[in-house]
């Protein structure tokens, strides 16, 4: 029987010397120690703990150590090993909290910073407004029906039955347009006294479109137009030179004042709710016969501040009616200086300023707030495009 193998030094196993485990250590910790970065770092973590570091080598060796040996070069590798993971770890975090920091001063964002970008633009609340109250028609089977603003004397009074020498003629207050130097004026406008001499005006309302839809199309006739209109109106906090009508034209057989009732109704209630209602009463306009002045209930009070002191309404002033615009059944003298013939058509048409209707709908005290283009007016109307 052999005896134990005395004679083998451990020592002599090159690269599991104290020294050489020792150097292999420290080169691992210098190199953690010498990344700038995670990157640099992961490198040296591959070279120093990796399958062929140095260490790792080493670990192999002790295998094959004779088993006496194995234990003291396994504890001082073991030790290297762990003093490296260890110093691997402290590094790892060290270089990640740098890189935080770095992120956080290179990224950041400073939310006081002025703001760069152009707001968006949005259409002016009188203009979506005025395409609500023409959708309720369009709902109806209504058609949109368009003139131009600059318009024929024929067209702006005298199809509409102002006579040359009506005083309803002077009743709209009216820029005439003048015509090219040298060019004789429209006769139309001299006949009446009114101060024309192109029989060229900016249109005072939205009826000439009635003349010209009734002029354009065989009947029936519905069409509903929006649009802008021009008075020497003095701008107040009730009247501005330039605002916004809509005119109504319905022509057909046996349409009677009932009818014109029933679809007033309908749009007060489409636009202010179910309970509201209108009533009509007695007023002039040349081209309707008869001629109404149409009013709805108060939106705000529903009439309820009429003979009640405790309970004043601003928006009515306590009459519990709003006016709304001017309405009746169209002049057969209208019907037929546009073609029709009166004695198998009738017609209704009503026409009414938006400005107002969007002042009381929404308790804007002052018509100039609509046409001085503060945003701070148009924003609390929202945003539609
Ligand atoms: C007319 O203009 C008639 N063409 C309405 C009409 C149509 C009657 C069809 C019959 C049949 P009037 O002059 O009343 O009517 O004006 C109608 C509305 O325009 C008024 O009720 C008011 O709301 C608005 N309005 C009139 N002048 C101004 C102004 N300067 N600024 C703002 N709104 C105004």
């Amino acid at each position: 029987m052999s005896a134990p193998n005395k004679s083998y030094d451990p020592v002599e196993v090159e690269a599991l010397k104290p020294e050489e485990i020792e150097r292999m250590r420290d080169e691992a910790l210098a190199a953690f120690a010498a990344a700038g970065d995670l990157e640099q770092l992961q490198e040296a973590k591959v070279a120093h703990t990796g399958g062929t570091s140095p260490l790792a080598l080493a670990n192999r060796e002790i295998g094959a150590l004779p088993p006496q040996a194995k234990a003291e070069a396994g504890k001082r590798v073991g030790m290297a090993r762990g003093a490296v993971s260890k110093a691997l770890a402290a590094r790892q975090s060290e270089l990640e909290a740098e890189r935080d920091a770095r992120v956080l001063v290179e990224e950041a964002v400073d939310v006081t910073l002025p703001y760069d970008r152009v707001p968006a633009g949005a259409r002016h609340p009188l203009t979506t407004f005025m395409e609500r109250v023409a959708d309720v028609f369009v709902a109806m089977g209504y058609e949109i029906a368009e003139g131009p603003e600059v318009e024929a004397e024929w067209f702006n009074f005298d199809a509409l039955n102002f006579t040359p020498d009506h005083p309803a003629r002077q009743m709209q207050d009216t820029f005439f347009v003048q015509g090219p130097k040298g060019t004789e004026g429209g006769g139309t406008s001299q006949a009446s006294g009114s101060g024309g001499e192109s029989g060229v005006v900016l249109r005072t309302h939205t009826s000439p479109v009635q003349a010209r839809a009734m002029l354009d199309r065989e009947p029936p006739v519905y069409i509903v137009c929006p649009g802008r209109v021009y008075r020497t109106d003095e701008l107040d906090a009730t009247h501005t030179p330039v605002f916004h009508q809509i005119e109504l034209l319905a022509v057909d057989e046996g349409l009677t004042m009932a009818d014109l009732k029933g679809t007033l109704d309908h749009m007060v209630q489409s636009l202010f709710g179910a309970d509201m209602k209108t009533r009509l009463r007695p007023n002039y306009f040349p081209f309707t016969e008869p001629s109404a002045e149409m009013d709805m209930v108060c939106y705000v009070c529903r009439g309820e501040s009429v003979g009640n002191p405790d309970r004043p309404c601003r928006t009515c002033g306590s009459e519990g009616w709003i006016e709304l615009g001017g309405c009746g059944m169209v002049n057969p003298k209208v019907l037929t200086a546009c073609g029709v013939d009166p004695q198998k058509y009738s017609g209704f048409a009503f026409g009414f300023g938006i400005e107002r209707m969007l002042m009381f709908r929404h308790n804007v005290e002052d018509m100039r707030d609509m046409v001085e283009g503060d945003v701070r007016f148009t924003r609390p109307f929202g945003m539609e495009i």
